[in-house]
């Protein structure tokens, strides 16, 4: 039986499988094959396929329970399977699609729930000639290359993951918004998060963060920039400029990604995308997503000297 061809495309991540028709069963051998190269390489690109929604369900259902997508607005769900979310920018009916400008900032799937997801499959079936890239960052290597003093502090800090900090947002349509807040109020999650099936420690930071738990907003925002900047660094980066056909697979386990809005919205983007179900619920809610401000601790002090 022939094996699959990985070839890196990135230090950081990313690697290209050649050699397999993802529209056919994959047979054990493939299925063990893929799973090694994506624990390896977190990104993995299938160029050149063509996949019906049932072909692309099967094929993401190899590597775990497809997500029935409950935290996303129903309208956004490909009308047949509702495993399928459509990511498009067109306009139908003269209104907006829900997930027009999806993606928009550094995220990892479903942080803003308790269940992050395990890793997705999109599907490229339209694109505008130039642009529309994708971005994945390597948080192991992020988590990694800080320095013991840092990590330190990291070790049993929460974060607050809030729906309201996807980008542009506020520009949805209002009944999609007011769903996806009505469906995932804030969550906590360990900024450092230990991966099932690798065991290695990532680091899970992103701009869907509101504060952590147990500091001020000022500590928290210049903790989170600094993070931030430095799990997005170019040198942990993989940028992938779509094809038609290409099939890609994330890690979400131990990455963020970002959809960049750098091309001409005129033109249509159209991706399919399946969503693997987190293996386990790592956050627990909260209500508490207020943080104390500095005049806050200032009265405080004052009040008591
Ligand atoms: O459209 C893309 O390239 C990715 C959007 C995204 O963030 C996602 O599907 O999870
Ligand atoms: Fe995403």
């Amino acid at each position: 039986m022939s094996t699959i061809t990985v070839t890196p495309l990135g230090f950081a991540a990313g690697a290209q499988v050649t050699g397999i028709d993802l529209s056919k069963p994959l047979s054990e051998l493939q299925q063990r094959q893929i799973n090694k190269a994506w624990l390896e390489h977190i990104v993995l690109v299938f160029p050149g396929q063509e996949l019906t929604p049932a072909q692309q369900i099967a094929f993401t259902g190899s590597f775990g329970t497809l997500d029935q997508h409950g935290s996303q607005a129903p309208t956004t769900l490909h009308p047949e399977h509702r495993e399928i979310l459509v990511l498009s920018n067109k306009v139908v009916n003269g209104k907006k699609s829900g997930t027009y400008n999806s993606g928009r900032n550094w995220h990892t799937d479903l942080s803003y729930t308790t269940r992050p997801a395990k890793g997705a499959v999109i599907h490229c079936k339209e694109k505008p000639p130039v642009g529309g890239d994708t971005m994945w960052a390597n948080l192991y290597l992020a988590l990694e290359t800080l320095s013991p003093t840092i990590r330190k502090l990291l070790d049993g800090l929460e974060a607050v993951h809030d729906v309201t900090l996807v980008q542009g947002i506020e520009l949805r349509a209002p009944e999609v918004v007011a769903e996806m807040k009505k469906r995932t109020p804030p969550v906590v999650h360990p900024v450092v998060r230990t991966h099932p099936e690798t065991g290695r420690k990532s680091l899970l930071v992103n701009q869907r963060i509101r504060r952590f738990v147990g500091m001020s907003d000022e500590e928290s925002q210049s903790l989170l920039a600094m993070l931030n900047t430095h799990a997005t660094s170019p040198e942990f980066v993989y940028r992938h400029r779509w094809s038609l056909g290409d099939v890609v697979m994330w890690d979400n386990r131990c990455s963020c990604h970002v959809a960049l809005g750098d091309f001409d919205q005129t033109k249509p983007r159209v991706m399919f995308r399946c969503s693997l179900e987190g293996e386990v619920e790592s956050g627990r809610l909260t209500n508490d997503i207020g943080g104390t401000d500095r005049q806050t601790m200032l009265q405080a002090v004052a009040a008591v000297s």
